[in-house]
């Protein structure tokens, strides 16, 4: 929680420099089958890379702007490292954990154009509570 608090506060400094650099943004597979930052709002042309600190997970995208673009599921325990080059909303997983909840969303350049057919992906009924949950700190104030 704290994390996510922290990228707010740096993606409020970036809407104020218009000139920033783009930025890498680390989440972490973290214990109890989550990612470390389960909202990341990031700029167009900012990475984010996902890093195994806890064993037995991956990532895989659901829903997004440019799903061709996008890589193919990552293998369980590997490192992924995406930039993100299309403004929209993104919903990606865990293989084994998904259905359970283990899910993360990624807005870049605050544009939500997607979000319907975002809320609209099958999962089972914990999954889309979680869904439902970061959907709606994805979309309150920061
Ligand atoms: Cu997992």
């Amino acid at each position: 929680m704290h994390k996510t608090l922290i990228l707010y506060a740096t993606f409020n400094l970036l809407v104020i420099s218009k000139a920033f650099p783009a930025e890498t943004i680390q989440i972490d597979f973290s214990e109890h089958d989550s990612y470390s930052i389960e909202v990341a709002h990031i700029n167009i042309g900012d990475t984010i890379e996902w890093l195994p600190k806890n064993e037995g997970h991956n990532v895989e995208f659901l829903a997004g702007p440019s799903m061709n673009e996008l890589p193919a599921k990552s293998e369980i325990d590997a490192i992924l490292s995406v930039v993100f080059t299309a403004p929209g909303v993104y919903l990606y997983g865990c293989n084994p954990h998904k259905n359970m909840g283990m899910l993360g969303l990624i807005i870049v350049g605050n544009d939500f154009h997607n979000l319907e057919e975002v809320k609209n992906i099958q999962l089972p009924q914990v999954a889309k509570s979680v869904l439902n949950r970061l959907i709606k700190i994805s979309q309150s104030n920061y």
